[in-house]
């Protein structure tokens, strides 16, 4: 053995797993050196900008072209006529629907796509988008789904009216998209029959939108001589992305490229394919230059992706101590006029039925039934882990509103709920098996750091003082790592991921994949896997993603997918590389393979310390004619990872607040965050990623929610009226970590990125209504701003 002092050294060099490693992409970031979809600027381009409807639901009469065309710099107004004969008006979406492109005859949500004006600049376009006249008829509009299915509700997709089904079984209406069930039915009403305590609760996921700082683009470019397309693009799934332009437009995917270059944040907001992108496509194939199209903030906010929408129906059933024995949970969703919504064909909810948490309940059912109205489509975005948050949201909330009927302390009647540590791997009564979970320790741990008792004793002097303090309790379990290909596709397409590995002769690296970085970070974490798997230092390590061209095929960067997906494909990539420098190793040391050990950044001879080859050593070797007889040159891989399972990430929150009966306030006085994502990569961006969860999950329980009026008109589809959380309002996060590895991951690593909103938003919600919970309040629904907080206090005629 080499002296420790010495092995540390080498070992620490390598920056890799484990390691704090500042983030490599951070030097040109801070720089003002990213490159993003607005800064790419090419030779002819031209300016593209959307037309969009003022109303909800209209038919379109007519559209008038001629202002426009003679506005400056216009030189060309493209319209659903107009893509028609490309049949390019329509586009297939990730969730089994098709959606307008350009309106086509009507209009089914405010500020919806109708036109988009070419021109000269931005400016000219926008000046000439003011300037086409459309025609519409108002038609009544659909704005609550709990009207979409009523016998007289007007028909808001005309275009599929008569289709008994859009992708995902029977419908029963023609605002009626699909009902979905999990569970075991009649076993869970069996158990609500015979149980001595049943609770039931309304609870709302309020429509929310994820607000991403860059707003959706692209620069379309297609090439007429070569019959190439190229899209730089806003796109977390570049080659999900590039296949549905290949079945679109008919160009062979080997002639269009995707790429994402960097990205301003995405959280959902940019898996989905946009009307936009297509009609810039179009556009460019038309008039044979680039062709840029940016949203404006209100364009994003109120017409891509948003978020949530559920409106859901919570009941459990218990014995007397708490222990529960079934779960109904149901939910009518608003997926909006177009069912956009990203999802597995097998998963029309996505993985909502993971609601039974980190609990152990023998009897559960849940069903969804997704409904049109006039909004915008989506439903699936923000740091949700595909309808994770909904299903977490409920549980988190129904188990307190549970033992607030029984009087059983919050931290207690989760201890006896708990999936217990020897009964990992755990399958739930929904069919998931959760890898691996120790979650009794994690919230004792919690407990502790906060002094549990001590905030219960503090509250009761409170409450006896008048005074309202709250204290929320979240011990959640995620479900991340998309997918086994068996269960999970889009399009057809299995959701396994890639690592293509080349290592070059002095022992740089390059690595690149099929996921895409928005700001997670990728660039240093895939590095540090390589470190730790070839003993070559990551600061040598470079990491690309996003360029089609370039990368090996994969499903991209959503649901939390990267690590417990691509992680491993670079893992596996990396091992296969090993396994070749193993043989050269044993070819120059002429000694058989299983004589050699491997050690931090190289291969020795078992009992003959003075006897090693560094990786850097064979790295160079391995490009020389000294290899193995019938051995290839070069140490380069490629890997594809087709996960087993999901990994099951969790956390156990505290939320204490402190609210002013007066008006309503409420001061986010403490928030202790336990994540568990098994091994660790690089702790500095976990916390970085569970910081910006948890100030999401701030911002979507106290203050976001994208409101219309009774006309489907946004009332707040801005930066002065939506909220976005900043260093002024946000808490100090405290965090914390325990780590149970999954078995099933080759580094045990769990994904972590989406846990921190899923599991932070029910525990701010449940302080909040901790709060309350003495006064006989059940539940408040989000966002718990003043003015509704106030009003709850009103209500109760606490306030004065
Ligand atoms: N990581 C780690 N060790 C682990 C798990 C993760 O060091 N055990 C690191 C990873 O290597 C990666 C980061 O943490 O650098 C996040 O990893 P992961 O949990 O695998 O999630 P993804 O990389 O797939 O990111 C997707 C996720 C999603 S779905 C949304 S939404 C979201 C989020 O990431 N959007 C973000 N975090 C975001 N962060 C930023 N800055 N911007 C966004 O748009
Ligand atoms: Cu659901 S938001 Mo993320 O999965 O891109």
């Amino acid at each position: 053995m080499g002296d420790m002092s010495e092995l540390q050294q080498r070992e620490e060099a390598l920056q890799g797993m484990g390691t704090s490693l500042l983030r490599k992409e951070d030097a040109r970031f801070i720089r003002g050196q990213g490159s993003y979809v607005d800064d790419v600027k090419l030779p002819g381009m031209l300016f593209g900008a959307l037309v969009r409807s003022p109303y909800a639901h209209a038919r379109i009469r007519g559209i008038d072209k001629s202002k426009a065309l003679a506005s400056p710099g216009v030189v060309a107004v493209l319209t659903a006529d107009d893509l028609k004969p490309v049949k390019l008006h329509w586009m297939p979406t990730l969730g089994g629907d098709v959606q307008a492109v350009l309106a086509d005859q009507k209009v089914c949500f405010q500020l919806q796509e109708v036109a988009m004006v070419l021109a000269t600049d931005r400016y000219a376009a926008a000046d000439g988008a003011a300037l086409v006249e459309v025609d519409y008829e108002e038609l009544p509009a659909i704005v609550d789904p709990k009207k979409a299915m009523d016998a007289d509700a007007p028909v808001i997709r005309e275009d599929i009216a008569e289709k008994k089904e859009v992708g995902h079984g029977p419908r029963t209406h023609p605002n009626h998209i699909f009902t979905w069930e999990a569970g075991d039915k009649a076993a869970a009403d069996a158990a609500f029959a015979n149980a001595p305590v049943t609770v039931r609760e309304e609870i709302l996921n309020p429509r929310v939108h994820p607000c991403p700082l860059e707003t959706c683009g692209c620069v379309a470019s297609f090439n007429k001589a070569t019959g190439y397309l190229t899209v730089y693009m806003t796109t977390q799934a570049p080659h999900l992305v590039r296949t549905v332009l290949a079945m679109l437009s008919g160009i062979a995917e080997s002639k269009i490229r995707v790429v994402g270059g960097d990205i301003g944040g995405g959280f959902g907001n940019k898996v989905p394919v946009y009307p936009g992108y297509v009609v810039a496509i179009v556009a460019s194939i038309v008039t044979g230059v680039p062709v840029k199209w940016i949203e404006s903030r209100i364009d994003n906010i109120s017409t891509t992706g948003f978020a949530r929408d559920y409106h859901g129906v919570g009941e459990l059933a218990a014995d007397t101590d708490g222990r529960i024995k079934g779960l109904r949970f149901t939910a009518l969703a608003d997926h909006g006029a177009f069912n956009s919504h990203v999802s597995a064909t097998k998963f029309p909810a996505g993985l909502f039925s993971i609601c039974t948490g980190s609990y152990a309940i023998p009897n559960a059912y849940c069903r969804v039934d997704a409904v049109y109205t006039n909004k915008a489509p989506g439903g699936v975005a923000y740091r949700c882990s595909l309808r994770v948050t909904e299903a977490v949201y409920l549980i988190e909330r129904m188990i307190d509103v549970l033992a607030q009927k029984l009087g059983i302390d919050k931290a207690e009647i989760r201890r006896r709920n708990f999936v217990a540590k020897e009964q990992f791997p755990y399958t739930t009564s929904m069919g998931w098996t959760l890898d691996s979970g120790d979650y009794a320790p994690a919230l004792e741990k919690v407990l502790r750091a906060v002094d549990y008792e001590g905030l219960r004793r503090e509250q009761a002097e409170k409450r006896a003082k008048g005074e309202l303090m709250g204290i929320g309790i979240s011990t959640f379990t995620e479900i991340v790592g998309a997918g086994p290909t068996k269960a999970c596709d889009i399009l057809g397409i299995g959701l396994f991921d890639s690592c293509e590995i080349r290592v070059h002769p002095t022992g740089g690296v390059i690595a690149r994949l099929g996921t895409m970085s928005q700001g997670q970070g990728h660039a240093t974490t895939y590095a540090q896997i390589i470190a730790t798997e070839l003993g070559l230092p990551a600061s040598d390590i470079v990491v690309e993603e996003g360029d089609t061209d370039k990368a090996p095929y994969g499903a991209g960067t959503w649901g939390s997918r990267s690590t417990p997906v691509s992680g491993a494909a670079t893992a596996k990539a990396a091992r296969k590389i090993k396994e070749k420098a193993r043989q050269i190793a044993a070819h120059l040391l002429e000694v058989g393979e299983g004589d050699l050990e491997w050690e931090v950044d190289r291969f020795r001879v078992r009992g003959n310390p003075e006897a090693a080859k560094t990786m850097k050593e064979i790295c160079m070797a391995s490009h020389t004619g000294n290899i193995p007889d019938g051995m290839e040159q070069g140490l380069n891989a490629v890997a594809y990872y087709d996960p087993p399972n999901l990994t099951y990430p969790f956390g156990a929150y505290v939320c204490v607040v402190d609210i002013d009966r007066h008006t309503g306030e409420v001061q986010v006085r403490r928030f202790y965050a336990l994540d568990d994502c098994g091994t660790r990569i690089n702790p500095m961006i976990i916390e970085g990623q569970i910081h910006g969860g948890l100030t999401e999950a701030f911002a979507v329980a106290m203050g976001q929610q994208v409101p219309f009026d009774e006309n489907g008109n946004h009332l707040g589809n801005s930066l002065m009226d939506y909220f976005l959380p900043t260093a002024v309002e946000t808490p100090r996060w405290e965090t914390d970590h325990t780590v149970t590895p999954s078995p099933h991951h080759p580094l045990g690593a769990k994904g972590v990125a989406e846990s921190p909103h899923v599991g932070g938003i029910p525990c701010i919600s449940n302080a909040v209504i901790d709060a309350f919970a003495h006064l006989g309040v059940t539940h408040m629904d989000m966002p718990h701003t003043a003015f509704r907080v106030w009003q709850q206090c009103h209500a109760l005629g606490i306030d004065k």
